[in-house]
């Protein structure tokens, strides 16, 4: 790495405001050389804030007007679609992972699904390159939110603390720009109408029915989503109808389904039962895999959520060493698991590491029902650097939602969704 910084440090937003391949190339450059040469502290000599400012609402504005599940439509018979998992803020092998992939364009589309920041030291510095693909091509990147993109996680995991120490007593109000991009971000895509793709996976109905007025004029009962044992899978239409802005999904009331499509595993016991081991979301098993598959005419789901220390703790499943799984083959397809950050977590308190790999689907023309993986292994040596989280005291990512520490102070048994 040169030791003379590359000539747009600091860099400036485009007079008129169009990014173009060039600035993404020159914010990639300068992010990866700082990542090596500066310390945290003078990240903003690299990206000032008003230019993160200006590229965070830009993106902003772009992903609050998606729908909750994009539609990906590969246009002509050349186009191929990318499918990454969790980044978990590891800059250089994202970096690794657009190089080998080849770089988003009209005839390479891609769709990121979610955990972007967190647990990783350069979780700023991989979501503003993300950003500035999706300002530059929004019809063909699509980046999904994760369970971390959160204000929970990100309070827990690193990233609020990163953005404190990079940009110091202008953190606050760069983390808050943050987060209300994170609320814009959508939660499913469907790609080629073959292929559904969230973090977590699938979701409940809603099981609510619509509140019918009361003839008596007081005394109206709150309809419950909690006192019912009724959980049933739901369908795209509930998921279009979720309200996705919400910083921390619920895990009861009426608006589960984002809490859902983004903490949920799989499993192999049929049917849906709450995720007593997140606190929040679902399992599900390989019957509701079927049947969401049959119901929708998918051939696939792509899901991520889970890495090798996740895979370590269950015994039902396989491990994640080669960055992918595949967790249910039923009748109409598969389900896939897909996780994209290799030698996860960069922070660990045991020398004995989990040195998976990473992985990316390519889902290509005529049909985008045959994935090819691609597994790739760390970029090393990373550059030394300090976490920015207790990583030998917080708990380990199969119970990522710690709900005692939550605010409220309620019990995991008041919050277990029934
Ligand atoms: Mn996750």
């Amino acid at each position: 790495m040169d030791a003379n910084p590359p000539p747009q440090i600091p860099l400036s937003w485009p007079p008129d405001d169009s990014l173009t391949l060039d600035w993404i190339q020159s914010l990639t450059a300068a992010l990866e050389w700082a990542s090596w040469k500066l310390p945290p502290s003078e990240f903003p000599s690299v990206v000032p804030v008003p230019v993160l400012l200006r590229l965070v609402l830009t993106a902003s504005n772009i992903l609050h007007k998606e729908p909750n599940c994009v539609r990906v439509d590969p246009q002509g018979d050349e186009t191929s679609v990318i499918v990454v998992g969790d980044v978990h803020g590891q800059l250089h092998d994202v970096l690794f992972l657009l190089r080998d992939a080849g770089f988003p364009s009209e005839k390479r589309l891609f769709v990121f699904n979610g955990d972007y920041v967190d647990r990783g030291a350069w979780g700023v510095e991989t979501f503003l390159i993300l950003l500035a693909w999706k300002v530059f091509l929004p019809e063909q990147v699509y980046l999904l939110r994760g369970n971390h993109e959160s204000k929970y996680c990100t309070s827990v995991y690193g990233f609020e603390k990163e953005v404190m120490e990079k940009y110091g007593e202008q953190g606050k109000p760069v983390y808050r720009k943050f987060l209300r991009c994170f609320e814009g971000l959508p939660l499913a895509s469907i790609i080629a109408g073959k292929v559904y793709t969230a973090h977590g996976g699938v979701f409940r109905g809603a099981v609510v029915t619509p509140s019918k007025r009361s003839k008596r004029k007081k005394g109206r009962k709150p309809i419950s989503v909690t006192e019912s044992n009724s959980l049933r899978l739901g369908s795209l239409e509930e998921l279009s109808k979720a309200r996705r802005t919400v910083l921390d999904p619920p895990w009861e009331g009426m608006n589960l389904i984002p809490g859902d499509v983004l903490w949920s595993d799989p499993s192999l016991i049929p049917g849906l039962s709450p995720n007593n081991e997140r606190g929040i979301g679902l399992l599900w098993g390989p019957d509701c895999t079927e049947e969401f598959l049959k119901k929708n005419q998918f051939k696939f789901i792509i899901r991520s959520h889970e890495g090798p220390d996740a895979r370590d703790k269950r015994q039902d499943l396989t491990g994640m060493q080669q960055g992918y799984t595949i967790d249910h083959v039923v009748e109409s397809g598969k389900l896939i698991t897909l996780f994209s950050a290799p030698d996860y977590p960069q922070f660990q308190a045991s020398e004995d590491r989990y040195n998976n790999q990473g992985a990316y689907i390519v889902l290509s023309p005529p049909d985008y029902a045959t994935p090819m993986f691609h597994s790739f292994e760390a970029v090393k040596p990373r550059p030394q650097v300090n976490p920015y989280y207790d990583f030998e005291d917080v708990i380990d990512s199969d119970q990522e939602l710690d709900l005692k520490s939550m605010e409220s102070g309620t019990s995991v048994e008041d919050l277990t969704p029934v």
